[in-house]
């Protein structure tokens, strides 16, 4: 059975450009109520280790430096089969390749800097929301 809950992160450049509240609306309007956030900086070792299923891929240094190069917002979302649709809700990883209307179509600038993360499974969303939130900070 399908889990009810996601883990996404709003990435540096997104925060930056002062996105923050746009990508949150569009998370609601999804559907989706928000159970845990915050927002942090990561450093490049821990962007490494958040990525670390990336480690052999070519563009690894490159996101470890994007994903550590400002703040971040974490979040802990909610829904009914949250995992696959919140991965509709964000679009493709390439953004030439997202449908109109998602988070990535209108936030993202490119394949790296694609605007938030979204995870792949209920228990990569399970890994990903514990390397961020304890037990505590979840409502
Ligand atoms: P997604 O974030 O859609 O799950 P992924 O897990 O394949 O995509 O890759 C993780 C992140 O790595 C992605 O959000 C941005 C970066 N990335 C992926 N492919 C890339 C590429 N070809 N060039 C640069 N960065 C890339
Ligand atoms: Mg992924």
């Amino acid at each position: 059975m399908a889990g009810n809950r996601t883990f996404s992160m709003i990435k540096p450049h997104a925060v930056a450009d002062n996105h923050i509240g746009g990508i949150l609306k569009l998370m609601e309007e999804g559907g989706f109520r928000i159970v845990a956030m915050k927002k942090t900086q990561l450093s490049a070792q821990q962007a490494g280790k958040f990525y670390e299923v990336h480690s052999e891929r070519p563009f690894y240094g490159e996101l470890c430096e994007m994903m550590s190069a400002g703040p971040i917002v974490a979040l802990i979302l909610e829904k009914e089969n949250a995992v696959a649709d919140f991965r509709k809700l964000i679009g493709a990883t390439d953004p030439a390749e997202a449908e109109p209307g998602t988070i990535r179509s209108i936030y993202a600038k490119s394949k790296g800097e694609n605007a938030v993360h979204g995870s792949d499974s209920d228990e990569n969303a399970a890994i990903e929301s514990a390397f961020f939130f304890s037990g505590f900070e979840r409502y």
